[in-house]
């Protein structure tokens, strides 16, 4: 980016220039705000804190006492051999690799441990101790049973009949707890993998045993003197991104489903603009659903909703942050009110009488931030508490769910009262078409009758479709808030590539309005927005939080078992990006798709730039592995243009790129397409 996103302010102290860090009209009004007030944020911080060289290219090595070793390249590159050693003699492959693995280790850890959680809940409700949880969705009860070798029928006297769906829950929770501690084995979910895939994981020996022993062995081979060989580091970051995606992941996403319902399409709206200035507003921040279910629940009770009437309010206004707004979105409905990059200025508004954390993507700020205002800062979880002494912690016991979301909802509703400073709402909100997941999306294009992606493998070979891209992850307070995502979905849209979104750029598409059936005509080539339009969904199709990021595998084995398109992910005309990523978890992610056969590209940094061996491994070596290799592109248009090349290369190699020309493209856009 050439302009510079800091400008000085009256007290001489760096801060962001509002019109540079963000393309998000609300996000700029905020931001003005606070800076106006006094009250610093993520923004100014970026402006005023430079990111460590060194770090950022990925060598330096702190895992002992005797450093930390810096191996930076040499400025101009490096010329000859590459003779840099950390005291131990530890390469730059080596120390990239370990940081890598272990950025994949943390990733996999906080998406897993979630998953873990949302298991023991499911136990918990399997076992009925409470009346908080129940099963809600048998039938994804019994479309997962199986996958965890759990008999849905039982022969009784030679007659085969259906089993009580209690005794199946309580199989599925045991079986799905064991998943992260079995002694023997491998994961029970990896042959949901196309054959192929399933077989070269194999082949390679990287099918993880369990979640958490191969989170652990990233910890001791990257301790000081073990693994010293960046492909053996790598093959057991591919053995843990696996154990992620098609493990701890998809059992959150699964446990969820049947715990609170699968997502069906249904209509809400995003951006700060969704807070009510006369009602009670309560802002939900985090990843898990477990608490948050409880709070949409309790809080459209006629009792609370008639306590905050009696103290003055209309309503009671529930938003939400980041992933847990995903959830709650995509199975009730609540309003986005905001990216991982707003989650101050929520609080900035005024009107945010309390805001209820749980773990994950949360800034220890957001307590400084709500010491400015009357805002309750309400952390709920025992691994996610923070040290400022004004933060209330009222801790998640699934046992007495509902007693704790009262208790919750309440201390909002009394606090609403409070407000101190005057509220300033931005107007700025979209309406937006979410909840969809590898059901609907089957659904919509297919229809039950038919029940199979044949429809949607039959656009992509025909031409109306070019591909499908999966375009998910966070935002990044190093690059400007929302221009990668949005410029990347929108060139892919318009290039005829239907988008799958999850995480924080489903957030952003929705604020953007591209989360509806409208901005089809719009935004899209004429194929796609022939297919939108006559199926009447968006060109980008919201499938939920990162861990959902599972049902965007499961989507693309669907297509393989459709047909026509391959036996195997890495032959689809498909491709993944993360334009603003900043998590452990994105990067867990990233390689999950990698060695699934997808070429996936991140925007703003990599940190392995320092090891061009080790970097050249991920982006080239891998495709001949997995069929899916890495890649960066910083610039918006040129990232997603890469996609698209990788798509049509994938169509080329399928024989149905000559189908396309059929298409019926105008010589304006043609030329456009070519640029
Ligand atoms: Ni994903 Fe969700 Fe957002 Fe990134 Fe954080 S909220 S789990 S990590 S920042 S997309």
């Amino acid at each position: 980016m050439a302009e510079k996103p800091i400008k000085k302010a009256a007290g001489k102290e760096k801060v962001a220039d509002p019109a540079k860090v963000s393309i998000d009209e609300a996000t700029r009004t905020m931001l003005a705000r606070a800076q106006a007030l006094g009250i610093e944020t993520v923004f100014d911080r970026a402006a005023k804190m430079k990111p460590c060289n060194i770090g950022a290219q990925g060598t330096c090595c702190k895992n002992c006492g005797m450093g930390p070793c810096r191996l930076p390249l040499p400025k101009g590159g490096m010329e000859g051999e590459d003779t840099r050693k950390g005291l131990c003699g530890a390469t730059a492959n080596t120390i990239a690799a370990r940081n890598f693995t272990r950025m994949i280790a943390g990733g996999a850890a906080a998406h897993s441990d979630h998953g873990r959680c949302v298991a023991e809940v499911f136990m918990s409700a399997a076992r009925k101790e409470g009346d908080a949880y129940r099963i809600k969705d048998t039938l994804k009860l019994l479309a997962v049973a199986p996958h965890f070798n759990v008999a849905t029928r039982v022969e009784v006297d030679g007659e085969l009949l259906d089993r009580d769906t209690d005794e199946i829950a309580l199989e599925v929770a045991e079986k799905a707890l064991a998943e992260w501690g079995k002694p023997e084995g491998e994961l029970a979910y990896l042959k949901r993998a196309p054959d192929v895939l399933y077989n070269k994981w194999k082949n390679s020996g990287v099918l993880p045993r369990n979640i958490d022993r191969e989170i652990v062995e990233i910890m001791h081979r990257t301790h000081i003197g073990v693994d010293q060989d960046y492909k053996n580091l790598m093959k057991q970051g591919t053995r843990t991104a696996i154990a992620d995606g098609w493990g701890g992941s998809m059992m959150a996403t699964d446990l969820q489903d049947i715990l609170f319902g699968a997502p069906s399409p249904l209509q809400s709206e995003a951006n700060l603009g969704v807070l009510k200035e006369d009602h009670v507003n309560i802002v939900i921040h985090g990843h898990e659903p477990v608490l948050s279910e409880m709070i949409v629940a309790v809080s459209q009770t006629p009792e609370m909703i008639e306590y905050a009437q009696s103290n003055g309010a209309k309503g009671i206004q529930l938003s939400g942050i980041c992933c847990t707004a995903n959830e709650i979105l995509q199975r009730h409905g609540v309003p986005l009110c905001g990216t991982f990059l707003q989650q101050e200025l929520a609080i900035i508004t005024g009107a945010c009488d309390a805001m209820v954390v749980d773990i994950q993507c949360i800034f220890q700020n957001v307590a400084n931030v709500a010491k400015c205002f009357h805002t309750k800062l309400i952390t709920t979880h025992p691994i996610a508490k923070m040290e400022q002494e004004s933060v209330i912690h009222i801790e998640f016991d699934e046992h007495y769910a509902i007693e704790d979301a009262k208790k919750i909802v309440k201390l909002a509703i009394d606090n609403f009262q409070n407000r101190s400073a005057d509220v300033m709402i931005p107007s700025q909100k979209a309406s937006q078409i979410a909840g969809f997941g590898v059901e609907s999306i089957e659904y919509h294009l297919g229809g039950t009758f038919r029940g199979s992606y044949y429809t949607l493998n039959d656009n992509i070979i025909n031409g109306r479709i070019r591909g499908v891209a999966g375009v998910v992850g966070c935002n990044n307070a190093r690059t400007k808030h929302n221009e990668g995502h949005i410029e990347v979905v929108k060139e892919l849209v318009k290039n005829d590539v239907l988008v799958i979104t999850t995480g924080c750029n489903g957030i952003a598409c929705a604020m953007e309005g591209l989360l509806t059936p409208e901005s089809a005509g719009v935004y899209c080539g004429p194929g796609l927005a022939e297919v939108c339009e006559t199926v009447g969904i968006p060109p980008v199709l919201h499938m939920g939080s990162c861990v959902d990021n599972s049902r965007i595998l499961l989507a693309a084995t669907e297509m393989v078992k459709a047909g026509g398109l391959g036996d195997d992910i890495s032959k689809l005309p498909v491709a993944g990006s993360a334009p603003e990523w900043m998590s452990e978890k994105a990067i867990s992610i990233g390689h999950y798709f990698v060695v699934s056969g997808v070429y996936t590209v991140f925007g703003v940094t990599l940190p392995i730039a320092g090891a061009p061996v080790f970097q050249k491994y991920l982006f080239e070596t891998f495709e001949e592995m997995y069929g899916g290799m890495w890649d960066l592109e910083v610039d918006p248009l040129k990232h997603a243009r890469k996609m698209i090349a990788h798509i049509d290369k994938k169509r080329a190699e399928l024989g149905i790129d000559r189908a396309r020309e059929r298409v019926m493209v105008d010589m304006s856009t043609r030329r456009e397409m070519a640029g």
